[in-house]
């Protein structure tokens, strides 16, 4: 299951991420598989400017670039970690509960298979189903949500529970995240008011705000984060718009202040060792990018999480990354 040569992706109209072989979820997954990339185009979750239904198709075509061999973790990232692109996930673009339902049975059979689901949204509210999945598959989970935002609003706003803005509220409130594992990276940004921390901070949630990570380092809150989740299952939640708009443009939810490429790179190379269940990359919106900037970046940083799943099992122990 090695990537498709630079030549032989030129051959194709359609390239799938990071030129992996392309297997439709009906097909059994080749042994061996310990990822499986699926495309979500939804964008009904979106309260401000939509557009990232269709960061699937731009992700893959960029990731064309990326190519498999990790220099700082010095591994054959596709070769540790066998992986394939399993394509999109089908359902109406305007039906938020049928996409919950596809989604949810398409990363429960993802877990079932004994591989990784990496879910490329689609706006945030993807998050759900795919940790409703991977609760019920791994038991509670250790997640690390990166994110400006805390997304767990409730229905006050729009009277509607469901919308990018609440996949965390959900996941705490229904048992989904194990108890103080709720580690929030990259948030800034003026609030609704006082309370809007609340329901994280009654779940004993971990804030680490994008001022301490620029203070302390992304190496520092990654060892931080690494250390408080041990080894339970992790799930990774990377919302882009945790990166600054000058690094990140392509995003319907732009908040100055933020990560900037690197640190959003190193902060995900810095949870090596980690026992990574699934990770999803969301809030990419392409119609709002430019030159392709914030897609490059959504491609690396899947890179950087399909490493820490190359870094653990094949019999070799994790080489735990140091700043
Ligand atoms: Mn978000």
């Amino acid at each position: 299951m090695a990537q498709q040569s630079a030549l032989e992706y030129l051959s194709h109209g359609q390239t799938p991420f990071f030129r992996l072989p392309w297997v439709p979820m009906a097909r059994p997954l080749p042994s061996g598989t310990r990822a499986v990339l699926l495309g979500v185009p939804f964008d009904g979750g979106t309260t401000y400017q939509p557009g990232a239904r269709l960061a699937p198709y731009h992700v893959r075509r960029v990731s064309a670039l990326v190519q498999g061999w990790h220099p700082v973790h010095r591994i054959p990232v596709f070769e540790r970690a066998p992986a394939v692109d399993g394509g999109n996930v089908v359902f109406p673009p305007f039906h938020p509960e049928r996409m919950r339902e596809r989604l949810e049975a398409e990363v429960a059979a993802v877990a079932a298979a004994g591989a990784a689901p990496f879910v490329v949204g689609g706006d945030h509210s993807v998050a759900l189903p795919c940790l409703r999945a991977l609760a019920r598959a791994h038991g509670p989970l250790a997640v690390v949500h990166v994110d400006a935002h805390l997304d767990t609003s409730g229905p006050e706003a729009w009277g509607e529970p469901f919308h990018h803005g609440t996949p965390l509220r959900h996941a705490l409130e229904e048992g989904l995240v194990a108890p103080g594992q709720l580690h929030q990276v990259g948030l800034r940004g003026p609030w609704g008011g006082p309370g809007d921390g609340d329901p994280g901070a009654v779940h004993g949630a971990r804030l680490h705000p994008a001022d301490e990570l620029q203070a302390r380092g992304a190496a520092a809150v990654a060892r931080e984060v690494r250390e408080a989740a041990g080894d339970r299952p992790v799930y990774l939640t990377f919302d882009v718009d945790a990166v600054d708009p000058a690094f990140a443009p392509g995003t319907g939810t732009p908040v100055p202040g933020g990560l900037t490429s690197a640190e959003a790179l190193r902060l995900v190379r810095g949870l090596a060792g980690v026992r990574l269940v699934g990770m999803d990359l969301v809030e990419v919106c392409p119609a709002l990018d430019h030159a392709d900037i914030t897609s490059h970046l959504a491609a690396h940083l899947l890179f950087e999480g399909l490493a820490l799943v190359a870094l653990r099992g094949g019999g070799l122990s994790a080489r735990c990354y140091s700043s």
